[in-house]
């Protein structure tokens, strides 16, 4: 990038929301400010192997899950940078069982509620893989002026105003989604800025990538075991299978999905009817951003967006990626043998 050209995520953002009259500002300073926590967190993974902040802390997550260091200082940075801001009226995060109200008069004047997953794939830390952050905003239901309530946070994805993640990877990357398109900045590390460096991003409409803990499939069912047989066979258009690739980090099996083309699959299955991953957190966020970048995002029985969640920490299964291919897994997934 040269330095002359650099257009700053404030800048392009500014500049984005001045297309929409109406526009305050807000969504603009909000989306500066999780690209501030972005950075903060970026600086820890950072330092992740030196300092001694790798390994449990101790605590388990509402889902049962052991907490790395890590994850507590991704979560409170998120909680501490929105409290501060004036623009978000509330948090809800995978990492606590309930949403949480800001009490200042600021925070209750706001407009949105941001849902995170403050570190996902937070396994990987210790293999010096890719992990991520990853938001979802959303305007409040509840009227301005006053606490935010549950309601706020159990809207369909289809209300998300934005969605993003923050990729810590071999360089350092925020992605956002509006109803305008997805666009990704690179954490400049020399002045500490994210500079736009993959403007209008789409996603291929075919890949040739299939993504999965295929580890699991004992316990798959049979739509779901044809389909991965029809990944692994010589298929028409490549005349060879596809290729496997699964990081077991979604932000980074995401990112390369967006970029590339192909499928992630999180299943349901025998143990798992709804799978693993987070309706709120991860599958709607990564939805709204593969769906303005030209792919789609479904369960296997509905689109992701349509989904009402019914709690904080709902799952649901997801296929998601280019268009093509997850049309094409549908057709094993939803046959008859299958309903
Ligand atoms: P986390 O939010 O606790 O990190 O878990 C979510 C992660 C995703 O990043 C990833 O896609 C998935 O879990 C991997 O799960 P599995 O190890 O079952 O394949
Ligand atoms: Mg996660």
């Amino acid at each position: 990038m040269s330095q002359n050209n650099l257009i700053t995520m404030d800048e392009f953002t500014i500049q984005e929301t001045r297309k929409f009259k109406q526009a305050t500002g807000d969504l603009s300073a909000l989306l500066r400010d999780l690209g501030l926590a972005g950075k903060i967190i970026n600086n820890q993974v950072r330092k992740a192997g030196l300092v001694d902040i790798l390994g449990q802390h101790g605590a388990t997550n509402v889902q049962g899950e052991e907490q790395m260091k890590l994850d507590v200082f991704a979560n409170e940075t998120l909680i501490n940078i929105l409290k501060n801001c004036t623009e978000c009226a509330g948090i809800a995060s995978e990492e606590n069982d309930d949403h949480l109200s800001y009490e200042d008069t600021y925070s209750q004047n706001a407009k949105y509620v941001v849902l995170f997953d403050p570190l996902d794939g937070s396994s990987n830390i210790d293999v010096n893989a890719s992990i991520g952050t990853i938001f979802a905003i959303y305007r409040r239901v509840s009227p301005i002026g006053t606490p935010c309530t549950l309601e706020d946070f159990l809207q369909p994805g289809n209300k998300q105003v934005a969605a993003g993640y923050i990729i810590y990877g071999s360089s350092t990357m925020m992605v956002y989604a509006t109803k305008l398109g997805v666009n990704g900045f690179t954490l400049e590390p020399s002045i500490g800025e994210f500079c736009l460096s993959h403007p209008n991003m789409k996603c291929p409409e075919k890949g040739k990538i299939y993504s999965i803990n295929q580890g699991n499939s004992v316990k798959y069912d049979e739509g779901m075991m044809s389909y991965l047989s029809f990944c692994m066979e010589n298929n028409k258009e490549e005349g060879r299978p596809y290729s496997q690739r699964y990081i077991g980090s979604m932000v980074a099996d995401m990112h390369r999905t967006l970029i590339k083309g192909g499928i992630f699959i999180y299943p349901g299955d025998k143990s798992s009817p709804k799978g693993k991953l987070r309706l709120q957190y991860e599958c709607n966020p990564m939805t709204l951003i593969m769906e303005a970048a030209g792919g789609m995002g479904v369960s296997g029985k509905e689109n992701i967006l349509d989904i009402q969640p019914t709690e904080l920490h709902q799952r649901t299964p997801i296929f998601i990626g280019s268009k093509n291919m997850v049309e094409k897994a549908m057709e094993f997934v939803k046959a008859p043998q299958n309903a």
